[in-house]
C-alpha cells in the first residue's frame, strides 16, 4: 500500500503540471480527491491493514491528500495567471493609433503675438480701446481734415452721424496720450474696418498693429532704426529696408517702408512683381498738431508713429495669397498653420 500511495502522488504532481484549464483540474480533483475517488479508496482499504501499521499509513494518506490538495491548488493559479496575462495581451500591434486632435492658434493670432512681443521686448506697452467711436477720434484728433476722402460715407462705416467703426487703431493711441504724459511707448493690435469691396487683398474688417514712440529728441533714425530691428525679427537677419516718402495727415514727414522680398532676396519674383520689393507699413514723424491737440509741447517733444496691416504681414510671412482663406474658417486651411 505504501508504495501504491507513493505511485498516485506522483502521479497526481504529473497529472496536474500537465493540465491547461480550469475543467482539467476539475477532472483531478474528482479523480483523486472526489468521494469516489483515489484518496478514499486506499482510506476504506485502511481496515483491511494491521493495526501495527494503521497509524504510520494512516499518515501517509493523510498527508497524500494535503499535498493532493495543495498540488492542484497550484495548478489553479498557474493556470488563472497564465490566462489572465493573456487577456492583457491582447494587443494588435499593427492596428493605427489613436490621433488625438490637436488645435491651434489663428495665423492672424500667430502673427499678432509674434508682432506685440517683438515691440514687447523693446520697451513698448500694449493697449487696446474701443471698435466703436466718434469721428473726434478716427478723424479730427489724427488731423484728417472734413474734405478728406477716408472721411466719405464710402471708405468708412457710419452707424450714425456721431458712431462708426474705426478705420484704424490710431484712435487708441490718441486716447493714451490724452490720458498719459511722455515719455511713452504703445502699440495699439486690433480689428479696423473699411467698407472695401472684398477681393484676394482687400477685406471690410482686418487687423492691424500701430505703434508710437514719444520723447525728447526722438529723431526719424530711431524710427529707422526700431523697424529695422522689427523686420530682421519677423523676416529674418538679411533682410533689407527702404522707406519712400508718402504722406499721411497724421505724419510730418510720411514714409512707407518696403522690405527685400524674401522669396527671390531681391532678385524680382511673383511675390513681389519683379520689383525686389514688398510693402508692409506706413510710417512718419507724429505731426506737430496732434502734439497741441492732447495736450503735448510739440517743441518738448517729438515721436515716430507706423501702422501695420496684419493680414498683410502674415500673407507674406505664410505665402498665402488671398487674404479670405483668413476668415472662411476652413479647416484644412486653418490646420496649416
Ligand atoms: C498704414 C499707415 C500709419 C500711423 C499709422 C499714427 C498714430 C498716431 C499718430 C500718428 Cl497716434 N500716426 N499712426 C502713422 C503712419 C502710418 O499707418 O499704411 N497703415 C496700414
Amino acid at each position: 500500500m505504501e508504495e501504491e500511495i507513493r505511485e498516485i502522488q506522483k502521479q497526481a504532481i504529473k497529472e496536474a503540471n500537465q493540465a491547461e484549464t480550469p475543467d482539467h483540474i476539475e477532472q483531478l480533483r474528482v479523480k483523486y480527491l472526489g468521494r469516489k475517488g483515489l484518496v478514499n479508496r486506499l482510506f476504506s482499504e485502511l481496515g483491511s491493514i494491521s493495526a501495527e501499521e494503521k497509524p504510520k499509513v494512516g499518515n501517509m494518506l493523510n498527508s497524500l491528500k494535503n499535498s493532493i490538495t495543495e498540488t492542484l491548488s497550484e495548478a489553479k493559479s498557474r493556470i488563472g495567471v497564465a490566462r489572465d496575462d493573456l487577456k492583457c495581451e491582447r494587443i494588435d500591434v499593427t492596428m493605427p493609433g489613436t490621433k488625438r486632435p490637436l488645435g491651434n492658434l489663428h495665423p492672424l493670432t500667430q502673427v499678432t503675438n509674434r508682432i506685440n512681443e517683438i515691440f514687447l521686448n523693446l520697451g513698448f506697452k500694449i493697449a487696446e480701446g474701443p471698435e466703436i467711436e466718434t469721428p473726434h477720434y478716427n478723424f479730427e484728433a489724427l488731423n484728417i481734415p472734413l474734405e478728406h476722402p477716408s472721411r466719405d460715407a464710402f471708405d468708412t462705416f457710419y452707424i450714425d452721424d456721431n458712431t462708426l467703426l474705426r478705420s484704424q487703431t490710431s484712435t487708441v493711441q490718441i486716447r493714451v496720450m490724452e490720458k498719459e504724459k511722455p515719455p511713452l511707448q504703445v502699440i495699439a493690435p486690433g480689428k479696423v474696418f473699411r467698407p472695401d469691396a472684398t477681393d484676394a487683398s482687400h477685406s471690410f474688417m482686418f487687423h492691424q498693429v500701430e505703434g508710437f514712440m514719444v520723447d525728447k529728441d526722438i529723431k526719424f533714425s530711431d524710427l529707422k532704426g526700431i523697424l529695422t530691428l522689427f523686420s530682421k525679427q519677423m523676416f529674418g537677419e538679411d533682410i533689407k529696408m527702404r522707406f519712400r516718402p508718402h504722406f499721411f495727415p497724421f505724419t510730418e514727414p510720411s514714409a512707407e517702408v518696403d522690405i527685400s522680398c524674401m522669396i527671390c532676396k531681391g532678385k524680382g519674383c511673383r511675390v513681389c512683381s519683379h520689383k525686389g520689393w514688398l510693402e508692409i507699413l506706413g510710417a512718419g514723424m507724429i505731426h506737430p498738431r496732434l502734439f497741441e491737440m492732447v495736450g503735448y509741447d510739440p517743441k518738448k517733444w517729438t515721436g515716430f508713429a507706423f501702422g501695420m496691416g496684419v493680414e498683410r504681414i502674415a500673407m507674406l510671412k505664410f505665402g498665402v495669397d488671398d487674404i479670405r482663406l483668413f476668415f472662411e474658417n476652413d479647416l484644412r486651411f486653418l490646420r496649416q498653420f
